[in-house]
This record gives structure tokens, C-alpha cells and sequence, in this order.
């Protein structure tokens, strides 16, 4: 994109314009939602590369169309820095996004109608980890684990015993709106105890892992997934680590002619995609090297430590968070102790006003429908890309707080709306850089 706007400025100026609308929306307010990121310069330039014209189904080396000595190059080197980032024994590059990533997991270790133990969509999991309108909850059989009413944490003896009753043939670990850590060695105990494999999907945290804030599921489970544009800052996109060896060949797949790695890599292609994305196969080598950087592992702990600040001010501000607090990137305000039960809907156009971008969420055991639930989701990776620290935290905090108390008071978002935009003047999110030229 960078160093073509001059094009499209002048060819379509519509696409162009609203280009440039969704450029101020981001630069003049704080984003906030706990999945989002913004990448380099440099990722934004291998997206934007001649790769994207290329098809070349198959591997490096086994390709089916001519022309690939440069496609092989750019994704080979995005697999052995993502090895040496993350130390696995094999991984896919090539998945589209995450939920394809899942797919292929699910068709290389179960048979449809197997079951499997995945988080509950309503207390943090994905809606690939056995939602009943997903694939995972239609072709396969998921048995939801939970948090506690209580603690509204994970109790891995509970999750033990749920495993020992039903006897799943895999384990998920892993979530999309859960502030605390996963305890993958636990996970995988279990698995080996019942005789399932362990799937951790770690597409939220996958750039806490990478730059060590989070510890890595890479030495326990059997296959591990992450999209790749989350905490990892890299383009959409996603990917797929494996084991080498499938430690439950004997059990379930004595037919297989390939190992565990062989089989992920022929149920992502041709099980389920076509010719990959070379242009983002490129960006996501960027993205790697980029991790591999010592400012990568200072970008994941401020993320961290942002993420408490932040969840800090809230709570003494009056504002109640699942489980008291994070531990990782992202934090759910519950706004049922507040009285606004059911607002999250109300609550997240608010704070668009302010300049704020949250999302609206369930809350564990949610009470009313998840289309206008009772919990907003936030987290810090975007704004630490950005520079800012506790200290920006605290106004940002602040001014959540001011608006979730004064949501239908025009003047009090206003207000709030001038404090961020002082705010963001300083976090340009590409300084020294006009990327609308
Ligand atoms: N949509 C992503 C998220 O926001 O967590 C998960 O796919």
C-alpha cells in the first residue's frame, strides 16, 4: 500500500477516500479491542508486494504451477523464523486466517462426530471451539468446560475430572476473552491421562508467548494454532505448529502413511485451501523477524504491564473486571454490579463517540442474549504498538470509567473525546511517516 496512495487517489477516489477515513479513525482514537493490532511499515509493504499476483499450490519445492523459485525463498524463510521463534518441529504457514487454521486441526485429529473439550463460548472460548452454529459444534461433538461461578477462573481439577467422565479424543486449550493465564502443562497432563491429543489455539496471546510474557503451550500440546495479527503484529493471516510424530498413532490413526506434520500439511492443502496467500506468506516472514527482535520481548511485557495499569485505573474508578484483574493483554469489564446489565451494546457506541474502541461481550453465565450483553472487552496491544505506558493508561482509564457512568450525557463524552484526542496527538501510530502519500 505505502507509496501507492497516489494512485488510487486518483483512480478510485471512494476506495481512497474511505481509506483515508478509516486512517484518522485509528490515528485520532485509541483501539482498544483486544484482537486488533497495527502492523509496520515493513508488513504493510510486503502486503502490498508483487507476491499478491502469484499462485503456487503445494510446498516449497512441490509446487503444481512454474515460476516459484521466489515463492519458495519468502516461505521458507517465514517457516524457519517462525521454528526459531516459537522453537516447534513443524509448521504451516499458509492458513488464511485462524478459523481455517482450526479446521484442518480438527479434520487431521478427529473423525466428524468425535468429542472434544473446548473452553465455553459464553466464558471466553472461540466460536471454533464448539459453537453449535460453527463447524466445530456441526461436525463434531464439544463438550464445554467452564469457568467457576465464583472465582469465574479455570479450576483445572474441575476441567481433570470433566475429561476422566467423558473421555474426549482432544483437548482445547485456549480463548478469546479470558484475562488470565492458561496453564498448558495441565492441559497436556490431563490429555496424556485420558489418552486425548491437546490442541491449544494461541491466537490471543501468541505475541506474549513469542516475546516471553506468556508462558508457551509449543513443549506439551500435540498441535498448536495462532492467527497471526493479533499480539504477534503481524498481517491476517494465520498458521499451524505440530509435532513431528502423532503420540497417539497406535490409538487413532495406525492407517496414516504420514506423520502428524505430513497429515496438517495435506488437510490444509488440498484438504482445505487452494493456492496460498504469497503476498501475506511474506509479511508474515517480516512479522517473524520483527519478533525475533530484542524490542519485541520489552513490546510484549508493556503490553502486560499496560494491560494491569489499565485494569488498575478502572477498578478504582468503581468499575468491576471478570475475575478482579488480568494477567495477560486483555480485560472484561462486567457491568451488571453497575446496574447496566445487558448494555454492552449501548455501552460500546458510547465509547465510539469518545473515540474509544471496545467491544461488546458476554460475561460468564451470561444473563441476557450475547447480542446485547452485559460485558465490554478491551485489551492493550494496539496502544503499546503506539508507545504509550501506565501513564497514558491512567487517562485512557479514566475516561472509560467517565463515560460507562455518563453514557447518555452528550457533554461527558465530549469531553472525553477532547482528552483522547490530546492523547493520541502524541502516539502518531506511524511517526515521522506519511502513510496517506
Ligand atoms: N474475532 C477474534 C477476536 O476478536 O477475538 C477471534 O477470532
Amino acid at each position: 500500500m505505502l507509496g501507492f496512495m497516489e494512485d488510487i487517489e486518483k483512480k478510485d477516489p471512494a476506495v481512497s477516500n474511505v481509506i483515508k477515513q478509516e486512517h484518522d479513525r485509528i490515528e485520532h482514537g485509541v483501539e482498544l479491542i483486544p484482537s486488533e493490532n497495527f502492523v509496520s511499515k515493513a508488513v504493510l509493504q510486503a502486503l502490498g508486494s508483487v507476491f499478491t499476483n502469484k499462485y503456487s499450490e503445494g510446498y516449497p519445492r512441490k509446487r503444481y504451477y512454474g515460476g516459484q523459485e521466489f515463492v519458495d525463498v519468502v516461505e521458507e524463510l517465514a517457516i524457519e523464523r517462525c521454528k526459531k521463534l516459537f522453537g516447534c518441529e513443524h509448521v504451516n504457514v499458509q492458513p488464511y486466517s485462524g478459523s481455517p487454521a482450526n479446521m484442518a486441526v480438527y479434520l487431521t485429529l478427529l473423525d466428524i462426530g468425535d468429542k472434544f473439550l473446548g473452553f465455553d463460548l459464553n466464558s471466553g472460548g472461540h466460536l471454533t471451539h464448539g459453537s453449535p452454529v460453527n463447524f466445530s459444534g456441526r461436525l463434531f461433538k464439544p463438550v464445554p468446560y467452564n469457568v467457576e461461578k465464583d472465582t469465574e477462573l479455570l479450576d483445572m481439577d474441575n476441567v481433570r475430572k470433566l475429561a476422566l467422565k467423558e473421555k474426549p479424543k482432544m483437548i482445547l486449550s485456549g480463548f478469546t476473552a479470558y484475562p488470565r493465564k492458561l496453564d498448558f502443562k495441565a492441559f497436556q497432563e490431563i490429555a496424556e491421562e485420558v489418552g486425548a491429543y491437546h490442541f491449544s489455539d494461541i491466537s490471543h496471546i501468541a505475541g506474549l508467548v513469542a516475546g516471553g510474557a506468556h508462558e508457551s503451550p509449543v513443549p506439551f500440546a500435540d498441535v498448536v494454532t495462532t492467527t497471526t495479527h493479533k499480539t504477534l503484529r503481524g498481517p491476517r493471516g494465520a498458521l499451524i505448529m505440530c509435532k513431528k510424530e502423532d503420540r497417539l498413532k497406535e490409538k487413532y490413526h495406525p492407517d496414516w502413511k504420514k506423520d502428524l506434520a505430513g497429515m496438517i500439511d495435506f488437510n490444509v492443502f488440498p484438504g482445505i485451501q487452494g493456492g496460498p496467500h504469497d503476498h501475506t506468506t511474506a509479511a508474515k516472514a517480516v512479522a517473524f523477524g520483527e519478533a525475533l527482535k530484542p524490542e519485541f520481548k520489552q513490546y510484549a511485557k508493556q503490553i502486560v504491564k499496560n494491560a494491569k495499569a489499565l485494569a488498575a485505573e478502572l477498578m478504582a474508578n468503581g468499575i468491576k473486571l471478570v475475575t478482579n484483574g488480568t494477567d495477560n493483554h486483555l480485560m472484561l469489564i462486567d457491568l451488571r454490579p453497575i446496574g447496566l446489565q445487558g448494555k454492552g451494546k449501548e455501552l460500546q457506541s458510547a465509547l465510539d463517540e469518545a473515540g474509544i474502541t471496545v467491544n461488546k461481550n458476554t460475561v460468564p453465565y451470561e444473563p441476557v442474549s450475547p447480542f446485547n450483553p452485559s460485558g465490554l472487552r478491551l485489551g492493550t496491544p494496539a496502544v503499546t504498538t503506539r508507545g504509550m505506558k501506565e501513564s497514558e493508561m491512567k487517562v485512557i482509564g479514566k475516561g472509560i470509567a467517565t463515560v460507562i457512568k455518563n453514557y447518555e450525557d452528550k457533554g461527558a463524552k465530549e469531553k472525553v473525546r477532547n482528552d483522547i484526542l490530546e492523547l493520541c496527538k502524541g502516539f502518531p501510530i506511524y511517526p515521522g511517516f506519511d502513510i496517506l502519500k
